[in-house]
């Protein structure tokens, strides 16, 4: 068997272009999944690598299992990427993350970390449904883990663990904290900063957390990569091109992109050395972002997924789906936005579908169709409102949100093959449509009832309704 990688045993040309050992832990990071290491550690790193600053050393935190700890403890936090584009894939190993935390083993070191007065960023990837919103906004307080934290015990939620983080800078008198969240969600700094002072409202003493909130920034970013989950086949290849094994290799797209928005606490890293955008409005990157490119990924994933793709790459190839994705953009999408200065909207969306076909990522329809009911609202319903309240019919955006709906209540691809419903709400999706029947409206009226989904006013709407109707007729047909 080969050897692990680590300090010790990489091979010159592979050495990282810091090392962790060199670096202070300045950023805390929740969510230590694939995407993390792909994107916001990358920058880091080469943030590190052309200022030769060592503060800047990530403490990688594990919301769930204490899988990334064990692939990374071995390997000195070493882990590489491995970029498939066109051509011959490459690899490169990351130092950027210091130390490793499995939060449920032990909640209050995750405090200790937020409170370090080193520490002056937390950052996090903890995807949509981490964040445990009420289906109206805000925290949702009758989330039963919500009240736990509340109740005071040393915390599990994201959110419990910011409040907790932050009152505990007031007793190590650490400076301001700016926390940076990195989800597709929009607004994503504010809806953040909205739910933590959520929390701080529904506490019994929340002196100290009042007051570090008052100085705290939650900037808002764009995070941009491509991360289809990793193989077997993915950690053969990366063992063969390092030649050491690499238990926590992730995979990427050649093109990554990060628009921050200008406004820390504090120090951070220089992210902009590493092609960051930092810049006072990032909301017209993040709509773009959101509205486009993951907008057409999830159209593609339950479209594709019914037609029995296994991956997006062999979904977008299909010409018709490409066409109705590209539609999806220009007719319902690009109306409701406001370009980013020097972005080409058109451009931008030819550019989203070719990165979709890169034949060498072999990203799962699944995989992106998971989670639909918390992605749905930000990446498509919101374009069916504003299109709806401008009196326009909005078919395409209709149409990605009929193939979910169809995808969740055939649960069957056209062979019969089964797809999964990996879906926080999936309890509450099957209950809705528990005794609905087959018929193309009773489906659509018992998941439009959804309004952790779709709010009040959408089943109201006699347009979107008759949409999808039709759009799911056809695709029951
Ligand atoms: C995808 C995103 O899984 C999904 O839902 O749409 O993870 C997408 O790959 C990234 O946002 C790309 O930046």
């Amino acid at each position: 068997m080969t050897e692990r990688l680590s300090l010790a045993n990489i091979a010159a040309s592979h050495r990282p272009g810091v090392d962790p050992r060199e670096l202070t832990v300045g950023i805390v990071h929740l969510g230590l999944g694939a995407f993390h290491r792909a994107h916001q550690a990358v920058f880091t790193e080469q943030a590190a690598i052309l200022t030769s600053d060592t503060r800047w050393g990530i403490c990688g935190i594990s919301q769930r299992s204490s899988t990334v700890r064990d692939q990374l403890a071995p390997q000195d936090g070493l882990y590489s990427v491995l970029t498939r584009g066109q051509g011959d894939p490459s690899v490169r190993v990351i130092g950027s993350i210091r130390d490793v935390l499995t939060a449920p083993e032990d909640p209050q070191a995750v405090v200790d970390r937020i409170g370090d007065p080193v520490v002056s960023v937390v950052t996090l990837t903890v995807t949509e449904k981490g964040y445990r919103a009420a289906a109206e906004g805000g925290l949702d307080l009758t989330d039963p883990e919500i009240q736990a934290d509340l109740a005071g015990r040393p915390p599990r939620t994201v959110v419990g663990q910011l409040a907790a983080g932050l009152e505990k800078r007031a007793a190590t008198g650490a400076g301001p904290l700016t926390v940076l969240s990195c989800d597709n969600l929009v607004a994503n700094g504010h809806y953040l900063r909205r739910l933590v002072e959520d929390y701080a409202a529904a506490s019994s003493d929340a002196k100290a957390l009042n007051e570090q909130l008052e100085v705290a920034r939650f900037p808002a970013s764009m995070v941009d990569r491509i991360v289809p989950a990793t193989t077997d086949a993915d950690r053969d290849e990366t063992a063969a091109l390092l030649g050491v094994r690499d238990e926590a290799v992730v995979v990427a797209e050649p093109f990554l992109q990060w628009v921050i928005e200008d406004d820390f606490a504090g120090p951070r890293p220089d992210w902009e050395k590493a092609g960051a955008i930092v810049t006072d409005d990032v909301a017209p990157w993040e709509q773009a972002k959101l509205r486009m490119l993951n907008a057409t990924h999830s159209m593609l994933a339950y479209l594709g997924a019914l037609r029995g793709y296994e991956t997006i790459a062999e979904a977008v190839r299909d010409e018709k789906l490409a066409d109705l994705a590209t539609e999806l953009m220009t007719s319902d999408v690009i109306p409701t936005l406001t370009p980013p200065i020097g972005l080409d909207l058109t451009a931008y969306g030819e550019s989203v579908l070719e990165r979709f076909a890169n034949p060498a990522l072999k990203h799962r329809t699944a995989q992106v169709a998971m989670d639909g009911s918390v992605k749905l609202p930000v990446r498509l319903l919101g374009t069916v409102r504003d299109r709806l309240a401008a009196n326009a019919e909005p078919r395409l955006a209709a149409l990605a949100v009929a193939a979910w709906m169809v995808y969740v209540a055939r649960g069957a691809d056209a062979n019969g093959k089964p797809l999964s419903l990996d879906d926080p709400q999936a309890g509450k999706l099957r209950a809705a449509l528990d005794g609905a029947g087959t018929e193309p409206a009773a489906i659509v009226n018992a998941l439009l009832n959804v309004d952790s989904v779709f709010g009040p006013d959408l089943p109201a709407n006699s347009t979107f309704r008759a949409l999808l109707t039709d759009h799911v007729t056809t695709l029951t047909r």
